[in-house]
């Protein structure tokens, strides 16, 4: 391994107490460290002199798709060793990873079905064990009872963080026929592909540097932690010459492992920077005034627009050195061909995210970085995504010709509903107390995840009927719903696929599920089948519906094309990346030359935002609290409140019972730089009182430089201190996102 990957990936992690762990775990014992004591059930055990087998998996300890593959070493349908998977795209195992044993195994987890038969949100629901005839039979009759007095919307389906089940329980929301589905990229990534999408007419969020980049722009995104094994590729290209940018307001092991340039911004002022840049770059002629006069939509209008945001101006709004605006724009401008990389979310999680990310993506087209070689490559690729399936196996036919005027969003979020069929959820409590919904079926989600939490909480028990399938009954959330469903994990499922471009890995299960735990898949085509959709859903059988994904791809592959290629079916076809595909037609999908938006050019000046009522230009707004939006309250609170940057050893609101990496961080912390802590008279490790005018919480002091002074950077999901009480329910017009890192705080002693 790498070495720089494996400090930065670990950067936050007792290498010592990590690795005596995981030697317990190989031996199958149980592992006592650091005050912690974890012990397996009885059925973590296996016999010694019983014969090994090896298998694979992928990991979904982050919920997320980086599949890092695992390779498994099975004794009597028990998993004693976790390690990297050789030869697989992603890898190495992160603490997370290689901790997920401890999550398989852990004695708290659910194996059962369960009904509460006490009343809601009491603290105790009196869970009682139930079959999963009775499960299904309940959860039928009460769906069935709001299609019939209301019509199939008021039933919300709704997938959290986990992107396993995406594609199962879409198909079904469309089969039941409620256009009321929807997940939690109503936070996460949906803003920057809608900004992307309406200004490249293409959905993305960037890619990695090739051979012929010399430049890379990364828009906050600390993949040490939030991605490790994108970071390791991320340092090859490094030693390979690349000059990275990187606009992040802390200074995280990616900065310090790649940034030739680092521009530490004020949280939510990424739209004011961008059109910093973009001043710099027109005014000393560091762009591509070929590509810009042919091929982008508006460029005078911009170029106009830009005239106001000087170095020194945006240095105000921005707290970025006007020099290092300026030395930024001539690298990006003259070191061409460049790529850029942006984040699923911290950059849109603000007011103004839709405007923020567009702003951003002129930079791509400024520099001429699109579609070139080395650059943002806007590539057709395969016609289907095999990790959320298909358009075709999520019946988008049905959703097309039935649904999509039906949903609740339309008029609160039109630029959203022209790019996405799902329903943007951060409403979700107004459509409840609005009579929209009235019954919910969730797979793997946390209401904790959005702003002012405990509305969504209550929200969910104001309903007629409501369950969750999880791993864990996580009382925050489960507390409200009337039955619980045990899922089955990673080790013990098989859909979805994992693609790697055109290469293909099916997944077998490893082991047994524990208990009656069922996959998701699973349990979503069994319940489509009881709701009378049988034939539609397989009749619950998960390998039948995954064979139908890939006839849905109409690419001839086969569930034994798969089966015969364990390390990975290469999809045949395909040709080597063609740039400048906009001047042969070969991007638009109705062959003519240019992209896919309304004007067929790269979009400067928005013609679907004007169409949805907006200004064209992605105007530069402040954050809606903010020093200079609300001086008033910043009196009071005069810190910018950003929350929810990744952790290395936390998945969200996930693990935090996980032993081993627990010790890492035992308890929620604020972390402050030591000029604001100073300031405040407060010292690291003591008790602090973190509060605004929406609320407060409690938690322990670190005093560092990673952040910036004047910043509080505070983890999400702590259910012992759940910074979601403190952010604020306005949500950009654009995408409906919530300011999730810029609100305003205050910090004091406890
Ligand atoms: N303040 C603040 N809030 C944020 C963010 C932030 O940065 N700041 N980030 C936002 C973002 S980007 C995101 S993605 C969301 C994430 O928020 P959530 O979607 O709530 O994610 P998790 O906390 O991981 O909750 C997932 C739940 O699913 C369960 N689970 C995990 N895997 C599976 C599975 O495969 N199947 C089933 N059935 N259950 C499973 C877990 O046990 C857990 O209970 O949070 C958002 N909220
Ligand atoms: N370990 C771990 N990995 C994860 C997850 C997890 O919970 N834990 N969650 C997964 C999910 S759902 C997601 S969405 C991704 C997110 O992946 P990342 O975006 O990489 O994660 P973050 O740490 O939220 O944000 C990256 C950087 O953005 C910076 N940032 C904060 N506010 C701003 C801002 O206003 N502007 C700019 N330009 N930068 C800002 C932060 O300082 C941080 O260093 O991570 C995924 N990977
Ligand atoms: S980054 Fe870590 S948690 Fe995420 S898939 Fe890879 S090993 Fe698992
Ligand atoms: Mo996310």
């Amino acid at each position: 391994m790498n070495s720089a990957i494996e400090n930065a990936t670990c950067a936050n992690v007792s290498r010592r107490s990590f690795l005596k762990g995981a030697a317990a775990a190989a031996v199958g014992i149980a592992a006592v460290d650091g005050g912690f004591e974890f012990v397996y059930p009885e059925n973590a055990f296996a016999d010694e002199n019983a014969p090994e087998v090896t298998k694979h998996t992928y990991c979904d300890m982050c919920n997320h798709t980086p599949k890092c593959g695992i390779t498994a070493t099975v004794k009597e349908d028990k998993i004693v060793r976790v390690v990297s998977r050789a030869n697989y795209p992603n890898d190495p195992l992160c603490a997370k990873g290689l901790s997920s044993l401890q999550e398989l195994y852990d004695p708290h987890r659910l194996l059962h079905p369960m009904k509460r038969t006490k009343p809601k949100g009491q603290g105790d629901a009196g869970w009682e064990q139930i079959t999963w005839d009775e499960a299904y039979d309940t959860i039928v009759a009460a769906l069935n009872k709001v299609k019939d007095e209301m019509g199939p919307e008021g039933v919300f389906f709704y997938c959290g963080d986990p992107k396993e089940p995406r594609g199962a329980v879409n198909r079904l929301a469309n089969l039941f026929g409620s256009p009321t589905y929807g997940n939690e990229s109503s936070t996460c990534a949906y803003a920057a592909l809608i900004g992307t999408g309406l200004v490249f007419g293409a959905q993305t969020m960037g890619a990695n540097p090739t051979d012929n980049s010399k430049s890379c722009l990364i828009w906050s995104l600390n993949p040490a932690w939030s991605l490790p094994n994108r970071f390791g590729k991320l340092m090859n290209a490094k030693e390979k010459g690349c000059k990275f940018i990187i606009v992040d307001p802390r200074v995280t092991p990616t900065v310090t492992g790649l940034a030739d340039i680092h521009l530490q911004l004020r949280p939510g002022t990424d739209g004011a920077l961008a059109l910093g840049i973009a001043h710099v770059m027109l005014r000393d002629g560091y762009f591509d005034e070929e590509f810009c006069q042919n091929w982008t939509h508006g460029f005078d209008e911009f170029k106009e627009y830009v005239q106001e945001f000087t170095p020194e101006k945006v240095a105000e709004i921005t707290w970025v050195p006007a020099e290092k605006i300026e030395a930024a724009a001539k690298l990006w401008g003259e070191e061409t061909p460049g790529t850029f990389i942006t984040s699923a979310s911290p950059q849109v999680h603000h007011t103004n995210a839709g405007n923020n990310m567009r702003a951003i993506s002129s930079l791509v087209a400024l520099a001429g970085n699109v579609d070139v070689a080395g650059g943002l490559q806007i590539d057709p690729g395969l016609p289907f995504d095999l990790f959320a399936a298909t358009p075709a196996f999520n019946r988008e036919d049905i959703y097309d010709a039935q649904l999509a005027t039906k949903r609740y969003d339309l008029e609160d979020f039109p630029v959203w509903t022209k790019f996405v069929k799902q329903m943007q959820t951060n409403r979700f409590p107004e459509y409840v107390d609005e009579g929209k919904i009235k019954a919910m079926v969730m797979f793997g989600g946390n209401a904790m995840m959005w702003p002012q939490s405990h509305l969504y909480q209550e929200a969910i028990g104001k309903l007629d009927f409501a369950c969750a399938a999880d791993y864990y009954i996580r009382p925050w959330t489960h507390d409200y719903v009337d039955i619980i469903l045990p899922a089955a994990m990673c080790y013990e499922r098989m859909a979805p696929f994992a693609v790697f471009g055109r290469k293909i890995y099916l997944r077998e299960p490893v082991i047994e599920p524990r208990g009656e735990a069922r996959e998701d898949w699973q349990v979503a085509m069994e319940l489509g089948s009881r709701l009378g959709y049988a034939e539609e859903c397989f009749n619950g059988s998960v390998e039948e519906a995954l064979a139908e994904v890939l006839r849905t791809t109409e690419l001839g592959v086969t569930m034994q094309d798969l089966r015969d290629n364990p390390d990975g079916y290469a999809v045949p076809g395909g040709a080597p990346y063609e740039p400048k595909k906009y001047e042969t037609g070969k991007i638009r999908k109705d062959g003519q030359p240019g992209f896919n938006t309304p004007s067929g050019k790269i979009e400067l000046v928005s013609e679907v935002m004007k169409e949805c009522g907006f200004e064209g230009l992605p105007l530069y707004n402040e954050p809606v609290y903010s020093p200079i939006s609300t001086p008033d309250l910043a009196k009071d609170y005069p810190l910018i409140l950003n929350t929810g940057s990744r952790v290395p050893m936390y998945s969200h609101s996930k693990l935090r019972d996980c032993p081993w990496l627990n010790q890492f961080m035992p308890e929620p912390i604020v972390r402050l730089h030591p000029k604001t802590a100073a300031e405040r008279g407060l010292e690291d490790g003591e008790q602090v009182r973190v509060f605004n005018q929406l609320g407060e919480i409690e938690v322990k002091l670190e005093v560092t430089n990673l952040v910036l002074p004047g910043v509080v950077d505070i983890f999400h999901g702590w259910e012992k201190a759940n910074v979601n009480k403190l952010t604020a329910r306005e949500f950009d017009h654009v995408t409906g996102y919530p300011p999730f890192k810029s609100g305003l705080c205050q910090v004091e002693r406890a």
